[in-house]
């Protein structure tokens, strides 16, 4: 009898995870509520109240090379988030977060190293956050 109830629940368990993700693909991005963070996000970084990162430093373990970065705007007013290597070059690309919920990922191939996450916003300055790749 337990045999039977696990082999009902699995189709059951999967039906549940088709959902969700068919949840999570309607979220295209710039929504007006926060967004779900993706299972595999290696860093999670948001720009919050009194125009500052949530963090002052980060850290994210590459897989395969690459860094999953999951970014979300939970401040009232617009910024943007920039990674930059130790020479200031732009790493992929940016992304726009124009309104409060606004959030996106970029998997970036990033070398093990130091890096920064800024928001180039005039004004913005204290948006400068480190992130260390291991
Ligand atoms: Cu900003």
């Amino acid at each position: 009898m337990l045999f039977m109830t696990t082999r009902l629940a699995t189709p059951f368990a999967t039906l549940l995870i088709a959902v969700g993700l068919t949840g999570l693909a309607a979220c295209g991005g710039g929504a007006t509520t926060g967004g779900t963070v993706p299972a595999d996000a290696d860093v999670v970084v948001k720009a919050i109240d009194g125009v500052a990162w949530d963090q002052k430093s980060y850290e994210a373990t590459a897989t395969d090379g690459k860094v999953t970065i999951y970014v979300e705007n939970d401040s009232s007013i617009a910024h943007n988030m920039y990674v930059l290597d130790a020479n200031d070059k732009v790493q992929g690309t940016y992304v726009e977060l124009s309104t409060k919920g606004s959030h996106d990922t970029r998997v970036l191939p990033l070398a093990p190293g130091t890096y920064q996450i800024v928001c180039k916003v005039p004004g913005h300055n204290n948006m400068n956050a480190s992130l260390t790749v291991k």
